[in-house]
């Protein structure tokens, strides 16, 4: 077994365990039943194979699918009384393993799939290599509603496989948002139907093979099947008025001076605005925005709204506010960067946090008035920066961040003031000038990204540096079977791994092993 992260609201062992023979027996309450293919995947990956899915006809009839054979069985049940007492959370779950069976109830499908998760991560083999389940209760519930990771898509491009694979991770650690940052100065990376001419005949981006791509509709709703899946939304991000360089590279009209734009491969920021006034601004933002939100599942749009440093106040205010209403009546949920809060935004929209230098007070007021807050820190949440000043790559203008800085922190004290009510969640951000390739985008996100998913999950109270240190230790193993690299940062003691106390754990960090890239020196 596997530690799990993040930490549960309650665990409590009771020194037994469920010794799982090969076929396993799925009592499916019917209506998790299209449950059936993820969590059987989830558990024959740990050894528990799904012979025999029984999906009785009625709720009441579970107790009647009795043993098969003397197999034990794994009962999934819808129950409005899972997780902590009283809680409306509607990812709540409760894990029950007795030596007997073992039970997953949840009120719903989000909360069942954390548990077959958190089910899959307790599973293990004993010395025989035989699975087994240890006894315990686990109650659990989210801290908070949203908790992501946002992927800059446009500095560098990085395709589905990489993206499906960023999702398995994201889901294992019980996140439940992937925001891709599809636009930026440098490209756009993702096809427009009503404007070809974006991503045609290569998209804008500096001239390398990693820089270059784009997503195709097609491609675009596969991911979104394949992170619904697995109940991760997908929030698209077309950044205006600023970091708009790769559109006006496209499309001169966008430009004052009816020239298109030189392709641009630097890291520069804020030199690029639409205009309000031009008479192709607003038809560019409604074909865009109309074309992203028919193509988007989800509930939110994001427009970005960051650094528009040459954009007039009142020109940025009023963009903001048209892209907010594009949005809007493409009947999804606007979401910006913190300066969209200073363009006077309805109370509808989010407002996402990340700039600790400035605009605290106006992203406080708006929340007062009823706007929703995500907060993505940067000095704690920006998953580009270096985690050491010798790394060799990332960037360093929000400071360094090792795994502790990623860990030691409470989202509710970012901003003074903020009612918390307001505060929908957390993401972390992953930007891409200084990141090339998927070795160094998991490196980067691995292990930091397993201490935001706790400082996203587990109350504060719960949260204890040393005893995560060991836990994140532990997950090295399943890191390298997926072989993703990370980052043997040097506050973790790799090869003492918590092995969670169970003789057929699998201590991590195996003298010898290594991260799929080699550490910096
Ligand atoms: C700030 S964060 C940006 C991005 C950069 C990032 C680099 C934000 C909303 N804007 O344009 O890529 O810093 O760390």
């Amino acid at each position: 077994m596997r530690p799990l992260i993040p930490r549960p609201v309650e665990m409590r062992r009771d020194g037994k365990t469920l010794a799982a023979p090969c076929a396993v027996v799925l009592a499916m309450d019917p209506e998790v039943r299209d449950l059936v293919p993820m969590v059987g995947a989830l558990l024959g990956e740990v050894g528990l194979p799904l012979a025999e899915p029984r999906v009785p006809a009625a709720t009441d009839e579970l107790e009647e699918t009795d043993d098969v054979d003397g197999a034990a069985r794994i009962v999934l049940r819808l129950d409005p009384e899972a997780g902590p007492e009283g809680s409306t959370n509607p990812e709540r779950y409760t894990v029950a393993v007795t030596d007997r069976e073992a039970t997953l109830a949840a009120p719903g499908p989000a909360g069942m799939m954390h548990a077959a998760r958190t089910l899959a991560t307790l599973a293990g083999p004993d010395a025989a290599g035989r699975p087994f389940l240890p006894g315990l209760v686990i109650v659990d519930e989210p801290r908070f509603r949203r908790r992501g990771l946002s992927v800059d898509m446009a500095r560098h491009f990085f395709g589905v496989e990489t993206l499906r694979r960023v999702v398995d991770l994201l889901a294992g650690y019980k996140f439940n948002v992937l925001h891709l940052h599809l636009t930026d100065d440098q490209g756009w990376r993702i096809e427009i139907p009503s404007r070809p001419e974006l991503t045609r005949p290569e998209p804008a981006g500096p001239d390398d093979d990693a820089a270059r791509g784009f997503l195709t509709i097609a491609e675009y709703e596969e991911l979104q099947d394949y992170a619904a899946a697995r109940f991760i939304e997908i929030v698209p991000e077309i950044d205006v008025p600023g970091h708009t360089n790769a559109a006006m590279a496209a499309i001169a009209e966008l430009s004052p001076d009816g020239r298109a734009r030189p392709v641009y491969d630097g890291i520069e920021v804020g030199f690029s605005t639409l205009t309000v006034d031009l008479p192709a601004t607003e038809p560019f933002l409604r074909d865009v925005l109309g074309d992203v939100a028919r193509a988007t599942r989800g509930r939110y749009l994001h427009i970005g709204g960051d650094e528009a440093h040459s954009t007039p106040a009142d020109d940025y205010a009023r963009l903001v506010r048209l892209a907010e209403r594009i949005v809007v009546e493409n009947g999804k949920t606007p979401i910006g960067w913190q300066e969209i809060a200073r363009a006077g935004v309805g109370p509808g929209t989010v407002i996402q946090y990340w700039d600790e230098r400035s605009d605290a007070d106006v992203v406080v007021r708006a929340a007062r008035a009823g706007a929703a807050v995500i907060v993505s820190p940067s000095s704690r949440a920006y998953l580009d920066m270096k985690y050491s000043a010798d790394y060799p790559w990332g960037q360093d203008w929000a400071g360094l961040i090792d795994v502790r800085d990623a860990f030691d922190w409470d989202p509710a004290t970012i901003l003074p003031g903020l009612p918390p009510e307001s505060l929908l969640g957390v993401e972390a951000a992953i930007w891409t000038e200084k990141i090339e390739t998927p070795e160094q985008l998991f490196e980067m996100l691995l292990p930091r990204l397993a201490a935001i998913a706790e400082v996203a999950w587990t109350a504060p109270d719960r949260m204890d540096w040393s005893r995560f240190r060991p836990r994140v230790a532990a997950q090295a193993p399943a890191w390298r079977r997926a072989g993703l690299a990370f980052h043997r940062d040097p506050q973790i003691d790799w090869d003492r791994a918590a092995s969670g106390g169970h003789p057929g754990g699998h201590p991590g960090g195996h003298p010898g092993g290594r991260a799929a890239v080699a550490p910096p020196r």
